[in-house]
């Protein structure tokens, strides 16, 4: 019997949903595995004007973590970076609570001087992606403008002030998707989603509420999700009742829900047909009403990140599909 016979067939594409730092991990370890049959659908709720400038944090993240350049422990920006421009910026009295790096910078600008120009970010960052030797496909969620609004105690913050100057510090009551409703997918993305070749749908273990919300509020990506063909399945971005990095952990809390990989499932009912979760929570598979793979979901380095991508590729692959949902 074949690997494809025995559902063992790792050789179709792979669509991964992705945020910033946490979701980017799982990403290259994909990439890794399955190089140009990865399309990474990457949130933009967290993109702002800022300086006259467009910035498109976790496009960015996942672009200079697909190509080697990131800065591994800010988890942002890339390595080896200089901050003359910040420097210079502060001397004269601006705004600096969100900082930008020198090579960082050069892509701000080259992708606001495009965007003005009229082509569309999914173009942009198709071009920037090869530019920098990335080899997965990298798309943004839509071209249209989504924003994250962050409802709190002390009123709606736009994302990157609730979250960078803010620093998560207002108690959450809610989060926004401004434009939502109205936002398109690309053609790349519909393609993508259509693909014959699709063999998976993977939810990277990034913020649920803050990173994977905004891209699931987009109504043909939920509904394409939700009339799936193939296995969708999400890796936990929470072990032992912890976030790995950021916010998810407080903010599950702050909206009244328990910070487990129980509550992450839950959360995803009826997108997802199973579940990613870390050793440390191998006991709670038995309150999941999904099928569940146990593994070690903190990704310390390529060979964590490689691996766990490996499971999460078997376990799609395990996933029977009886036609579409
Ligand atoms: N995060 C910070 O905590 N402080 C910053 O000054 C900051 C700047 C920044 C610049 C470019 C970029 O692509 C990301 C940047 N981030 C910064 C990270 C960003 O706020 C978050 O990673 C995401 O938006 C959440 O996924």
């Amino acid at each position: 019997m074949t690997a494809k016979q025995e559902g063992r067939d790792n050789s179709g594409e792979v669509i991964a949903l992705c945020g910033g730092v946490g979701g980017a991990k799982l990403a290259l370890g994909l990439q890794h595995v399955l190089g140009d049959r990865l399309t990474v659908i990457v949130n933009v709720g967290d993109d702002f004007e800022h300086l006259g400038l467009r910035i498109c944090p976790d496009l960015d993240t996942v672009l200079y973590t697909l190509s080697g350049l990131s800065d591994h422990s800010r988890g942002w920006g890339r390595a080896g970076e200089t901050w003359q421009f910040m420097q210079a910026l502060a001397e004269l009295g601006g705004e600096t609570w969100f900082s930008l790096g020198d090579r960082d910078l050069a892509v701000h600008v080259e992708r606001t001087r495009r965007l003005r120009a009229g082509e569309a970010l999914t173009d942009i960052t198709g071009d920037l992606a090869r530019r920098l030797g990335v080899r997965a496909r990298v798309l943004p969620a839509t071209d249209d403008v989504l924003q994250t609004k962050v409802l709190t105690s002390e009123g709606a913050f736009d994302f990157q002030r609730y979250f960078v100057k803010e620093r998560c510090e207002p108690r959450i009551s809610g989060v926004a998707f401004e434009g939502a409703d109205g936002a398109r997918i690309s053609q790349a993305v519909s393609d993508a989603m259509g693909s014959d070749s699709l063999t998976g749908i993977v939810i990277c273990p990034s913020n649920p509420y803050l990173s994977i919300d905004p891209i699931l509020s987009i109504p043909p990506i939920q509904e394409g999700l939700r009339k799936r063909c193939v296995p969708a399945i999400a890796v936990s971005p929470i072990i032992a009742g912890k976030a790995v990095k950021g916010p998810t952990e407080k903010i599950m809390n702050e909206l009244g829900v328990e910070p487990t990989s129980v509550a992450v499932a839950r959360h995803y009912a009826g997108l997802i047909d199973g579940l990613v979760l870390d050793h440390k929570d191998a006991a709670s598979v038995n309150e999941l009403d999904l099928p569940a793979v146990v593994a070690n979901t903190f990704m310390t380095d390529l060979d964590s990140r490689i691996k766990l991508a490996e499971v999460v590729l078997g376990f799609v692959a395990q996933l029977s599909t009886s036609g579409c949902r």
